[in-house]
């Protein structure tokens, strides 16, 4: 994250310094609608731009599958500015969305990791996350280089169209500056999420659950679990719960909350009280200093007190070293997870 930022944000001038978006400023300014299309991981990472896109700089944003966009028959167009993200550069799906959206005319903008590989060539423009080489399958530091770049650009775009005040957007760009260290910080869980591990390291099925930002984190708290120890996980929005996950909840069953202090908070504690009454078990992730889902889950995590945009690239954290630590418990190749490519090709 801290490689994300450096160069792009310039605190003292209380400019951003997005290099990639200079000559595309105007089309990206005047886009009727954003479309993010990518797969796996950076489609979570797209989720949580929807929020910050729709949040800072309300313009109307969709995030597609890009394996499912390139098939059906999608109206798009010349309005449109498209953000295609992918850690490898090189996954199938994407770009053959990237070539169906450029043939209507629609501008295309890539967040790529690897340097030169062919998303980054096809596209009109983009920027670079600079998250250093993924040596495992499944994306890690990519998914928080990527919210890192995409944040900057809802806060450019908000400032520049006005919806976001020059005063809140120092003061954001303030807070990203933070992230790193907070990051640090949440890597100490590392023992006590250890602990958690080794207690549910057997379990067949878990839940994840979140709201507002964080529900794209539960998204990936699952699908990590999913791709690197193989036991079968969940992600929802905490309020969709009632509608339908909420029967399979019984002691048997962990049930893991994005909980951190942010304005859903409250509906989350009542989901957290659901799930209790029920006898699940709940593993929270909760702010510093939280008491009120200490006194009712079975263990928590504590992560340092972010705004709340940018609490997925804190909260994401604990639970990819959740999913590391059952993986290496139940002795599975983290790097290389079976059935995995790196870049899906095909
Ligand atoms: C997309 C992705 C990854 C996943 C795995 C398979 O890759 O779904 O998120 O962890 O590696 O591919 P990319 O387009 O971001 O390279």
């Amino acid at each position: 994250i801290a490689d994300c930022l450096r160069g792009r944000l310039d605190a003292k001038s209380g400019r951003l310094v997005l290099g990639g978006l200079r000559d595309y400023m105007n089309k990206f300014q005047n886009a009727e609608r954003i479309i993010i299309t990518a797969c796996g991981t950076s489609w979570h990472a797209g989720l949580v731009a929807e929020y910050l896109f729709e949040e800072f700089a309300r313009v109307p944003v969709e995030v597609e599958y890009a394996s499912e966009f390139r098939y059906r028959n999608p109206v798009v167009g010349e309005k449109d500015f498209i953000i295609a993200i992918s850690q490898s550069g090189e996954t199938a799906d994407t770009l053959a969305a990237i070539e169906l959206a450029k043939s209507k005319g629609a501008t295309i903008f890539g967040v790529c990791n690897v340097v030169g590989s062919s998303i980054p060539r096809t596209t009109h423009a983009g920027s670079y996350t600079h998250a250093g080489p993924e040596i495992g399958v499944a994306s890690t530091k990519a998914f928080t280089a990527q919210i890192s770049v995409l944040a900057m650009m809802a806060l450019k775009l908000g400032y520049q169209r006005g919806t976001l005040p020059e005063n809140k957007y120092i003061q954001l760009l303030h807070e990203l500056e933070a992230i790193p260290g907070k990051v640090e910080q949440a890597l100490k869980t590392n023992d006590a999420i250890k602990y958690i591990a080794e207690e549910y390291k057997d379990v067949r099925n878990a839940l994840y659950l979140g709201r507002g930002y964080n529900f794209p984190v539960a998204l990936e708290g699952a699908l990590k679990l999913k791709e690197i120890s193989y036991i079968h996980a969940e992600g929802y929005p905490a309020a969709e719960m009632k509608h339908g996950p909420i029967a399979l909840i019984d002691e048997e069953m962990p049930v893991f909350f994005i909980a951190t202090k942010d304005s859903s908070y409250e509906k989350v504690v009542s989901n957290i009280q659901e799930v209790k009454a029920r006898k699940g078990k709940v593993i929270a992730v909760v702010t510093e200093g939280d008491t009120q889902v200490k006194a009712l889950a079975d263990h928590v995590i504590e992560i340092p007190e972010t705004h709340e945009a940018f609490a997925p690239l804190v909260a994401v954290v604990p639970l990819q070293l959740l999913s590391y630590h059952i993986a290496v418990m139940r002795g599975c190749n983290v790097d290389q997870p079976r059935n995995l490519a790196k870049s899906v090709t095909v």
